[in-house]
């Protein structure tokens, strides 16, 4: 028997429910109280999906605290500030200064946003206790933002109209320094006006952080979107990118809504419209040879040629004809077959892959929660239950790391991580991985 045979279901329920309760702060809950000291977007909706096993009420609240921030074009922002740690992260509201930006809430907000896996997560929690739910009339309130939400993604974000959405700017794919995005970040000037100060170094090391390079051209980008009012109508955005990964929540999250459309009684047939033109625009991202999807670039018009979990990500959604090829590719060399304990972040044959810097090879927690959710539906359940106990196993061992080295399994980043935290219990309680 092995450490992760050792921890019972009720162990990791109150390691996590004690870590996720000194996190919460009385409206929503906080990623990492160090790094990260505000609300941020999908974080929030990873958290929400473990809360609703301890405590939905709060889970609810998780959801319908990032909504309030909600812009009138229907944008939910990447993070929500707290003003009084807007000096313990960077860029905070003093840079965006969003409530002088038309259409932007009362609460100030970051004018990026984050990949939509809120439908997702709130038909989760919705589904957990459907009476509570009902009686708090949870849904009624959350699924008209979130159809605002996605009318944001098709209106203002699919740039090219092939029915996918483009990040612009790598925050919004919530996968920061992915090796996906350094060609196109390579051409972003490295002269932000703003004088970039890194409160983050005193919470992770700088050798598993993002460089001083890329957070000057990340400044760059982000100044000159919030210049131009966050407006999304300047054709000539320099970063512009359709992630597999973050499409592939969209079209999830679509299929959510449809389940709460029927619930409310409302028309589900639009969201499987778009879910299944999502699913379908998803294969010109294809990457035959690599076995995973890429990211287009819409700047310059070719698929980025690199396996990266986000291009092994669309497997959570049903019916997708690549799904027998992704896992394939999931238990080849490059990912599980290379000697893996979970999912790496990037192909461990990479001559760059660095097991031990951020989005550049280390294995996520909700990157693998996502991978086992897939897994099930393509009926991978041997596989899904393996990769869901060291989810378990790492996650408590370890004190719920931001991410974790995927050969030894070495704790990275920040500890007391609430999605770390939050996954791992949800799995522990619906899979039954902790005996
Ligand atoms: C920028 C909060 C966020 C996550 C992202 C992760 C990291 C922020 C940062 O932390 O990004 O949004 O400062 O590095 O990359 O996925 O949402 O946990």
């Amino acid at each position: 028997m092995n450490d992760d045979e050792r921890l019972g279901v009720e162990e990791v329920r109150s390691a996590a429910a004690a870590l996720l309760e000194e996190n919460w702060t009385g409206s929503h809950t906080v990623p990492a109280a160090g790094l990260y000291p505000h609300q941020w977007s999908w974080d929030s909706a990873f958290i929400a999906v473990g809360l609703r096993h301890v405590a939905p009420e709060r889970a609810q609240l998780e959801l319908e605290t990032l909504l309030a921030a909600q812009w009138a074009d229907g944008r939910v922002p990447q993070i929500v500030y707290d003003l009084d740690r807007d000096d313990d992260y960077a860029p905070g509201d003093s840079f965006w200064r969003s409530r002088t930006l038309p259409g932007a809430p009362d609460r100030p907000t970051s004018g990026l946003v984050q990949p939509p896996n809120h439908a997702w997560a709130a038909l989760l929690v919705h589904l957990a206790d459907p009476d509570f739910s009902r009686r708090r009339g949870f849904l009624q309130r959350v699924y008209p933002r979130l159809v605002a939400w996605h009318g944001y993604l098709a209106a203002r974000r699919d740039h090219r109209g092939a029915g996918l959405a483009a990040v612009v700017h790598p925050w919004e794919s919530g996968t920061d320094n992915s090796p996906l995005w350094d060609e196109a970040l390579a051409a972003v000037p490295d002269t932000p006006a703003w004088s970039i100060t890194r409160p983050d170094l005193a919470h992770a090391p700088a050798a598993e952080r993002p460089g001083t390079k890329e957070y000057a051209r990340y400044f760059w980008l982000a100044e000159r979107y919030r210049d131009h009012g966050c407006a999304d109508g300047d054709a000539d955005h320099p970063f512009a990118m359709e992630d597999p990964c973050f499409n592939a929540l969209w079209a999830v999250s679509e299929l959510a809504l449809a389940e709460m459309a029927t619930e409310l009684g409302r028309d589900d047939v639009p969201h499987r419209d778009r879910a299944a033109r999502i699913t379908a625009a998803l294969e010109a991202l294809y990457l035959p040879d690599l076995g995973v999807y890429g990211a287009h670039d819409v700047v310059r018009g070719a698929v980025v040629h690199k396996a990266t979990v986000n291009g092994l990500v669309p497997l959570v959604l049903p019916g997708l004809p690549r799904a027998a090829e992704l896992v394939a590719t999931l238990r080849g060399p490059g990912f599980l077959g290379g000697g893996a304990l979970l999912v790496p972040g990037y192909d461990l044959r990479a001559p760059d892959a660095d097991t031990a810097l951020y989005w550049r090879g280390p294995a996520w927690f909700n990157m693998n929660w996502m991978l086992v959710a897939g897994l099930h539906e393509h009926l991978e359940g041997p596989l899904a239950d393996s990769i869901a106990r060291q989810v378990v196993g790492l996650a408590v061992r370890h004190g719920f790391p931001e991410y974790v080295d995927p050969l030894t399994g070495e704790p990275h980043g920040t500890r007391d991580f609430s999605w770390t935290a939050a996954l791992a219990l949800d799995l522990a309680v619906t899979e039954g991985t902790a005996p």
